[in-house]
């Protein structure tokens, strides 16, 4: 098969168009607001890239997911862009593929860029709970003079009323500590989520019937995802993750998701191809299901 190398997965028509295709890819190249490592602005790009080396058969499903029609849009916003109008962009853009059907995944970049794809969300499914996969809590009211810093998202979609859900958060300030007192909210740290899956059901049971997923890539373990911009020692391992998110796409309906905070690193591309992977995996999940229902399939045991 020709490869299409500006399409996820590199995949060409028919299954890349745009008309027939089942969900949207949203690369959007901004990082204008990061704090300490910049670089998630290329993230879109190395995601893409990695995920044109993924197999398109998915070993867990036992189905191969692109068959349901993937699309890689052009890409939203770039850093000449101040976080307010790029929120605004993002928004409007998830917000034109959701009016056509579509599920929209939205990758980053910086994660402040999650504000517009929950605000589109928002809007088709007002009951919605967020979900989010982060080192970082994320909610301080304002950071570097601006309230749509990436260290402001969580504060801003719960601003709008949106519950939320985090998980593996290892990394917190003090006034956010003050807010999360005043408004209480399931935060599982790092530590649970290194330790097991006992704190699965705990999470699960705090989820609405719709959910939106937004992954911080920083939300593993940096020895599997060096490739970001604000590293947390702690974090999730790979299999754990999937299995939640499983058992999360089983117990809700996931109408949407992110991955957000790949900062590329030139010569070391594990993190772009955990990221690539994660995405397709998430496809599966969300669109297929269980897949075939035999688990890893009848060949992998
Ligand atoms: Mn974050």
């Amino acid at each position: 098969m020709e490869i299409h190398p500006e399409n996820f997965l590199g995949i060409g028509p028919p299954h890349s168009e745009l008309e027939t295709a089942r969900a949207v890819i949203l690369p959007i190249p901004y990082d204008r607001t990061t704090t300490y490592g910049k670089g998630a602005a290329r993230g879109p790009a190395a995601l893409i890239s990695a995920s044109c080396s993924l197999e398109l058969y998915d070993e867990e499903l036992a189905v191969e997911t692109f068959t349901l029609g993937v699309h890689t849009a052009p890409p939203v916003s770039g850093n000449e862009d101040p976080p307010e109008r790029m929120v605004k962009a993002v928004e409007a853009a998830a917000g034109k593929y959701l009016d056509m059907g579509k599920l929209v995944v939205t990758v980053g970049g910086e994660h402040s860029i999650t504000f517009g794809a929950v605000a589109a969300y928002h809007r088709l499914h007002p009951e919605l709970t967020v979900v989010q996969l982060d080192a970082h809590g994320d909610m301080r009211d304002e950071y570097e003079g601006s309230k749509h810093n990436h260290a402001c998202v969580m504060r801003r979609i719960r601003d709008m009323k949106i519950r939320t859900v985090g998980i593996g958060i290892r990394s917190l300030c003090l006034e956010e500590v003050d807010y999360l007192t005043r408004h209480p909210s399931i935060l599982i740290s790092g530590r649970r989520v290194e330790e097991g899956r006992e704190w699965f059901e705990e999470a699960l049971r705090e989820v609405g019937e719709k959910v939106y997923v937004t992954v911080d890539v920083d939300y593993f373990d940096p020895a599997l995802v060096p490739g970001t911009g604000t590293p947390e020692p702690g974090g999730g391992d790979w299999y754990t993750t999937l299995a939640f998110l499983r058992a999360l796409s089983r117990r809700s309906r996931i109408v949407g998701f992110d991955i957000m905070e790949l900062a590329p690193i030139p010569g070391q591309p594990a993190s772009d191809f955990l990221a690539a992977k994660l995405l397709y995996r998430m496809l599966g999940y969300t669109l297929v299901g269980d897949g075939r229902q035999d688990g890893q399939g009848p060949i992998l045991r």
